[in-house]
């Protein structure tokens, strides 16, 4: 079998400029859409093991602002809406919403055809050069609908040949797909894998839908289970890049994730991101429904921790929205509606792209560079205490939002061995019209960030530093503008001076809450 991608040369004009009208008309006369899952097989990528970063690795996380915890500072990604089945029924889910695996319940998205779909990538390509990865995510699963999922890659390989294709899937029909998937040039695939024994996946999944047949119960898990550790070995085997999901759901698969992170990551599993249940009655899930809980901040940090190994583990997952845009914990979506977008004239300009992405790199060393000095301050150093810290932030690595206006905190622990990112707590905005709203500051801003020592602002008002600091957390604005890590370790090697001269007494936090309410953009 032919492959379905048709040669690039044939649509550029000159300058490097890719115009959207070209490529359908070069596809509309190229007969076969390639979806198949047959045939085609491409041979084996990258032999190199998935843990350990080889050069060739480095090259496809460093911009993936999913699969590099420190490149989420500094790029974006972009989902489209263009898959609407689903063909499983997992117990966190209401399938009036987006699927959960990878959004926060209660969020809906705008559902586009492969067409509108590319057309969308052009515009925020064009508005936001830091956009580096095309995720498809839902709002049902992508292998359900793979006729949609695959003419979207096809039509964004050839218009914007740089982005990176990334792809969210439930895995049930994976193992059929997997050379189409390679054969796209998807490098990055993620599937959610909350259970590998089935009377576990029988407490979370009621049915799934399987060569036309619903299963059930235990017999259900057991064939999603299987197909789901097919289908990633199947992708390690073929140079992949894979990210593990799995719903954190307290009393039924908590303990049971241990064995989860064990069986991915002999199969060559590269991340693992234990994500919280998100559940409440009004997101009219089972699970919401029967009043499961899902983990407090404390309970999910000491499971990512115990599973942290030689395997990464992923700390910086916002479950964004299967219409997503912009960088991770920031929402873009509104500006690029159907309306908007068709309207737009968008033309791709890789040069200029090229260009800004250069800028980010230079910002993104000098960060680094600025983190290792800091960290020589520390050197030789040795001690048990450990804080949080929470940082408000609007991206780039530095201290540069607002009490007021955080939507999120981005929290750090600080230690000996330097700073390290563990988290982030969605919020309620503090400054509503101006004016500072008591009860987001107590019943949300505290609540999310009580395990923390201090918080980092840009700026803040007399009165919420006053009650953060009734509270026992230290608003701290004196490091405002600056980078993050080199802050944050700044900041603890004071505090540890202070501990030792006796001026401060270090102890231990309380617990936190993660915001179980469905996200609204600012
Ligand atoms: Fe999207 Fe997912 Fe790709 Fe990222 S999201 S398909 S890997 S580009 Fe990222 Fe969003 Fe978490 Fe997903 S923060 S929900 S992990
Ligand atoms: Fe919902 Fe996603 Fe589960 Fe399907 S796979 S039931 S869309 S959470």
């Amino acid at each position: 079998m032919s492959s379905p991608i048709i040669p690039l040369s044939g649509v550029v004009r000159p300058g490097g400029i890719i115009r959207l009208e070209d490529v359908l008309q070069q596809m509309a006369e190229h007969k076969g859409c390639g979806t198949s899952s047959e045939g085609g097989k491409a041979s084996c990528g990258s032999s190199a093991g998935p843990a350990d970063m080889s050069p060739e690795i480095w090259e496809k996380v460093k911009n993936h602002p999913c699969y590099s915890e420190e490149a989420h500072h500094h790029y974006a990604r972009m989902h489209v809406a263009v898959a609407p089945a689903c063909n499983i029924q997992c117990n966190y889910c209401n399938r009036k919403y987006d699927c959960a695996n990878e959004s926060r319940p209660g969020v809906v998205s705008e559902k586009l055809t492969p067409e509108q779909a590319a057309k969308k990538v052009l515009a925020v390509a064009s508005t936001i050069p830091q956009m580096t990865v095309l995720g498809i995510a839902g709002p049902g699963d992508p292998l359900a609908n793979p006729e949609k999922t695959f003419k979207t890659f096809e039509l964004i390989s050839k218009t914007a040949p740089d982005i990176k294709l990334c792809l969210s899937t439930n895995g049930l029909t994976l193992p059929d797909h997997v050379d189409t998937i390679k054969r796209f040039n998807v490098d990055h695939v993620t599937i959610t894998i909350n259970m590998v024994d089935p009377d576990v996946g029988a407490k979370i999944y009621p049915w799934i839908y399987y060569k036309n047949k619903r299963y059930k119960g235990r017999e259900a898990a057991e064939i999603l289970t299987q197909r789901q550790l097919q289908g990633l070995e199947m992708l390690t085997e073929r140079g992949i890049l894979c990210k593990v999901n799995s719903v954190m759901i307290p009393g039924i698969n908590d303990q049971h994730l241990v064995e989860v992170n064990r069986a991915v990551k002999s199969r060559g599993a590269f991340l693992h991101n234990i994500m919280p249940l998100i559940s409440a009655p009004e997101h009219g899930t089972v699970f919401g429904l029967t009043g499961q809980r899902g983990p407090t901040a404390q309970e999910l940090k000491a499971l990512q921790d115990s599973c942290e190994g030689e395997m990464n583990m992923m700390r910086h997952c916002r479950q964004c929205r299967a219409d997503a845009v912009g960088l991770l914990g920031e929402d873009r979506s509104s500006e690029f509606t159907t309306e908007n977008v068709m309207a737009m004239e968008v033309e791709y300009d890789l040069e200029s792209r090229q260009a800004y992405q250069a800028v980010v790199e230079q910002e993104r060393q000098a960060k680094a560079q600025a983190k290792q000095a800091e960290m020589a301050t520390l050197a030789g150093d040795q001690s048990d205490i450990k804080i949080l810290v929470a940082v408000a932030t609007k991206g780039s690595g530095r201290i540069n939002e607002h009490f007021g206006h955080a939507t999120e905190f981005q929290i750090y622990e600080a230690s000996t061995a330097g700073a390290k990112f563990v988290g982030h707590r969605r919020v309620d905005l503090y400054c509503q019209g101006g004016y500072g709203e008591e009860e987001a500051l107590e019943n949300s801003v505290i609540r999310a960030i009580n395990d923390c020592t201090a918080v980092f602002v840009a700026k803040i008002g007399g009165c919420p530093k006053a009650e953060l600091e009734a509270a026992g957390i230290d608003a701290v604005d004196k490091y405002a503008f600056e980078y993050i890590d080199q802050s944050v370790i700044a900041y603890f090697r004071e505090y540890l001076e202070k501990v030792r001269e006796g001026s401060v007494v270090h102890g231990q936090r309380g617990d936190a809450e993660i915001r179980q309410g469905a996200y609204v953009a600012a």
